[in-house]
């Protein structure tokens, strides 16, 4: 029989296939979605300490190889996905809150509220919004990430994790790596969109989206190969028992498979899940079983990390 059971911070997961936080998982109604689809895990859109509107419409587009947004980072505010989160427990599958604080003390305040909930089993903590006007992703202040982390790990109790923008240097992840191996965190999960590019309609002459004059994360296909390498790095640079979450242009079962071969214990769908709904759950599941079947993996321990070099 082919599982495809994981563990990551600890928590044990069914299937090892989950939404990203951002598509579908704001209100209570898109998470009920997720907690009755074959998601893995609820997690949640990344909370601020306010509710917010986000970013002036229209601010997400798709095109044939993914997708741009801006959102700017709409959500209900962490009260209410701290309340939410006895409802979830009735899906017995970890709900896990993603949290972006607008600084280091909203982050503090935010996740000691969190830290005696039992139905919130675990944090990931959002190091790279590309879409706030005016201030830049603390994931690529190597300091910056090191003075939140300091913050946050004297109030969490929860595992904690942590969602980072792609790097595209050698020498940044590794600098990254160092920071992070400086604390006891359970997960990195690689990689949030591609910050600020830009999209075009050539009909029109005119940009896709109306924030930031069109300037927006980019999601799907096209970011695949930037995900897979930051999985790979992060699962060669980071301590062994921190688990490695992948991201990035996965809308089938070889997708998954790519990225559980650089390292990710467990995978999550953002623009695929926009386009086609809670059922790709079941539909990746389903192609990576049966990839996992034609190759002889009952577990996808037998092939996690095992991306080989050339001879
Ligand atoms: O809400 C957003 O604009 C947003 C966020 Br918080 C994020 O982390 N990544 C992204 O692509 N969009």
């Amino acid at each position: 029989m082919t599982s495809l059971k994981t563990t990551i911070a600890g928590l044990e997961l069914e299937t090892c296939i989950y939404n990203a936080s951002g598509p579908l998982c704001t209100t209570a109604e898109e998470l009920d979605d997720l907690g009755q689809s074959m998601a893995g895990a609820i997690l949640s859109k990344s909370a601020t300490l306010e509710y917010r509107a986000g970013n002036e419409k229209p601010r997400y587009y798709e095109t044939g190889w993914g997708s741009i947004n801006s959102m700017g980072l709409p959500n209900e505010g962490y009260k209410f996905y701290a309340d939410y989160a006895k409802q979830a427990a009735q899906y017995g599958k970890p709900y896990i809150v993603s949290v972006s604080g607008m600084g280091f003390e909203d982050n503090a305040t935010i996740i000691k509220h969190l830290a005696g909930n039992e139905n919130i089993k675990a944090i990931e903590l959002n190091l790279s919004c590309p879409n706030l006007p005016g201030k830049p992703q603390t994931g690529y202040d190597f300091e910056q990430s090191r003075a939140l982390l300091n913050r946050v790990f004297e109030v969490a109790q929860q595992p904690l994790g942590v969602k980072l923008p792609p790097y595209f240097d050698m020498p940044h992840f590794e600098m990254m790596a160092e920071v992070l191996n400086d604390f006891p965190i359970s997960f990195a999960t690689c990689i949030n969109s591609i910050g600020n590019g830009l999209v075009i309609d050539t009909d029109q002459e005119c940009v896709v989206i109306k924030p930031k004059k069109g300037f927006g994360g980019i999601g799907g296909d096209f970011i695949k190969p930037t995900a897979l390498a930051n999985v790979r790095k992060f699962y060669t640079l980071l301590k062994k028992d921190v688990d490695i979450i992948g991201v990035g242009g996965i809308k089938n079962g070889m997708d998954a498979f790519e990225h559980i071969l650089c390292g990710a214990s467990a995978v999550q769908i953002g623009t695929q899940l926009m386009r086609e709904g809670t059922g790709c759950f079941a539909r990746i599941a389903g192609e990576l079983q049966e990839i996992m079947n034609k190759k002889g993996y009952s577990s996808i321990n037998d092939f996690k990390g095992k991306l080989k070099d050339m001879e």
